[in-house]
């Protein structure tokens, strides 16, 4: 079994590398709920939806988020009314979280729930939730004061200086039914290549989750979500510097020294091997471009071997 700690995107993409090579019955991904909103009413899971569309072939690659060939008539009319569109949802998209908003309400958990889009939409590897209990990542910006995470990445399209984070509810929730089993299972851990500090971090606040890694630290290979320094999508590279660390692979390498003995880099990024190395972590350089056969070749290689 490997066992992937997982954000969106990212993570979305190593899963659906991994699948060719693994059993997908073999994949367990833990996936982040910090990014979570009730908006409408509706109970959104962003990265787990992301990955469950992903894995299951139907993800909106125009947007990179909802389903393929969406529609907009209820953001559009809702738009019309002077109600709350910033967010869009698309058409399709909206059935999933009036679903699981009624799943939630008949009394259903959120684990079992996202069991029940998984199979109905055909994602062929098991996805938990990290945990069940209400964790919400908050970013803190002098200028605007705290923000939620969607207010932030969306509402602001992440152009805001960050000035502190924090997993609102995180040090006193529990990880979710299968978690601990699933990396204490594991041949291998893995850290998707997620963002560092909102992806990653609120999955191993969870009360017992970070534990586990730091003593199996020797079967956790983490890989950088940063080429070259920088993020291919998204503030990953933009929030290390500013919540005090650096935009690099051995920036990367000091969030993850304590947990993960190996960092999987990208060969834009090899001559800091040396710097990641002194942190204590064995390196790894290949391409990490996982739309790229090399990449998606390299990184499988990485998790994999050794
Ligand atoms: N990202 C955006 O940039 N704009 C949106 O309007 C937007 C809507 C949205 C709706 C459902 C959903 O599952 C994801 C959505 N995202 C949107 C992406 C979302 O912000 C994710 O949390 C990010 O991809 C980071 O993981």
């Amino acid at each position: 079994m490997i066992t992937v700690l997982c954000g969106g995107v990212g993570a979305a993409r190593l899963l659906d590398v991994l699948r060719r090579t693994v059993e997908p019955s073999e994949l367990v991904g833990i996936v982040n709920t910090g990014d979570d909103l009730v908006l409408h009413g509706l109970r959104i899971c962003p990265d787990l939806d992301t990955i469950t569309y992903t894995l299951s072939g139907l993800n909106n690659e125009v947007t990179g988020w909802g389903l393929a060939g969406e529609t907009w008539r209820v953001m559009d009319e809702l738009g019309a009314l002077g109600g709350h569109d910033w967010f869009r949802l698309g058409d399709r998209d909206l059935a999933t979280h009036m679903y699981r908003t009624q799943r939630l309400s008949d009394g259903a958990t959120l684990s079992e729930v996202t069991a029940e889009l998984g199979a109905r939409l055909g994602c062929p590897i098991r996805l938990l939730p990290a945990t069940e209990d209400p964790v919400a990542t908050v970013l803190r910006s002098d200028s605007l004061g705290e923000l939620s995470f969607q207010e932030y990445f969306v509402g602001h399209r992440h152009a805001v200086e960050v000035s502190g984070v924090e997993f609102r509810g995180a040090s006193t929730a529990r990880p979710a039914p299968g978690v601990l089993e699933a990396l204490e299972a594991a041949e291998r851990i893995v850290i998707a290549p997620s963002n560092p500090v909102v992806s990653i971090g609120p999955i191993l606040a969870v009360a017992g989750i970070r534990a586990v890694l730091e003593r199996r630290r020797d079967d956790v290979v983490a890989i950088s979500p940063l080429i070259g320094g920088r993020a291919l999508k998204g503030p990953a590279d933009r929030l290390l510097v500013e919540l005090g660390g650096e935009a690099s692979a051995a920036g990367v390498a000091a969030q993850y020294a304590s947990v993960a003995g190996t960092l999987v880099i990208d060969a834009a990024d090899a001559e800091q091997a040396p710097e990641v190395e002194r942190l204590g972590m064995a390196c790894e350089v290949t391409s990490t471009m996982l739309s790229e056969p090399a990449g998606a070749a390299g990184v499988t290689q990485a998790v994999l071997g050794g």
